[in-house]
């Protein structure tokens, strides 16, 4: 159970017991030896976009109580979602099961205020003791309650995330949807650098707003000379109106 707005208590299916689940980190060319565990209650899987290894092998179904290991080296740098993809992966997905995975470059990035949104929708529907679970309804007519990042409706609206003024800001930011895009858009500021998928290589300078798929991820920099407050949101205002905006309080 965990709550994903004022008095929205959800049965979320989860990693490690948070949605998303944890961030994972690791660098171009480090060995990763992965190994999930399935505690729950039903069969889970797998997906690490980063690795490039046999879905018919690695990412299958894990049964209650057992384990699956893997080991694989990440080839580009970036920033990538994980999701479980045990059938239906839909219901997997739109009931938390997914988590950001950074590769960061061989040579690493230059120092930042770094920050880790991943926007994702819920479909709540109350059940008669009050709590919520997924409404398969609204997730078939894609009608999300929440648009939501980091797992709880406008929680950086409510509680601003504080940066320093001209100093280097550097957002990781993911989607997993199922359903809506993201367009991505500091309210106030440009990024001074946009690489798709997070990889050094797709370098875009002096963006607006940048599109981030269900699935997909991104990193940009900024750098914002005056202090005040800086709205991000998905420009894509019906899903800002439903919980997907926050706030950077720029300090000098
Ligand atoms: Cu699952």
């Amino acid at each position: 159970m965990i709550t994903i707005a004022p008095g929205v208590a959800y049965h979320a299916w989860t990693f490690n017991g948070t949605v998303p689940g944890p961030v994972l980190r690791v660098r171009q060319g480090q060995l990763v030896h992965f190994t999930l565990v399935n505690n729950g209650t039903m069969a889970h899987s797998i997906d690490i976009h980063a690795a490039q290894i046999p879905w018919s092998v690695y990412y299958q179904p894990v049964a209650v109580g057992k384990s699956l290991s893997f080991d694989f080296t990440p080839q580009y740098p970036g920033v990538y979602v994980y999701h479980c993809g045990a059938p239906p992966p839909l219901y997997h997905i739109a009931n938390g099961m997914y988590g950001v995975f950074i590769v960061d470059p061989a040579n690493g990035w230059d120092p930042a205020q770094e920050i880790v949104l991943m926007q994702s929708e819920f479909y709540a529907g109350q059940n008669p003791d009050g709590s919520y679970q997924l409404d398969t309804k609204a997730l078939l007519s894609q009608q999300p309650t929440y648009v939501v990042f980091n797992g709880y409706a406008n929680q950086y609206r409510d509680n601003p995330i504080t940066v320093k003024a001209n100093q280097k800001i550097r957002i990781f930011i993911a989607n997993i949807g199922p359903v809506e895009f993201s367009a991505f858009h500091v309210i106030g500021a440009l990024f001074s650098d946009y690489y798709a998928d997070g990889d050094p290589a797709n370098h875009q300078v002096g963006n607006q707003t940048i599109t981030v798929p269900p699935g997909g991820a991104a990193m940009v920099e900024l750098t914002i000379p005056a202090a005040g407050k800086y709205p991000f949101v998905t420009h894509s205002f019906v899903n800002a109106s439903s919980g997907a905006i926050g706030v950077l309080n720029v300090v000098p």
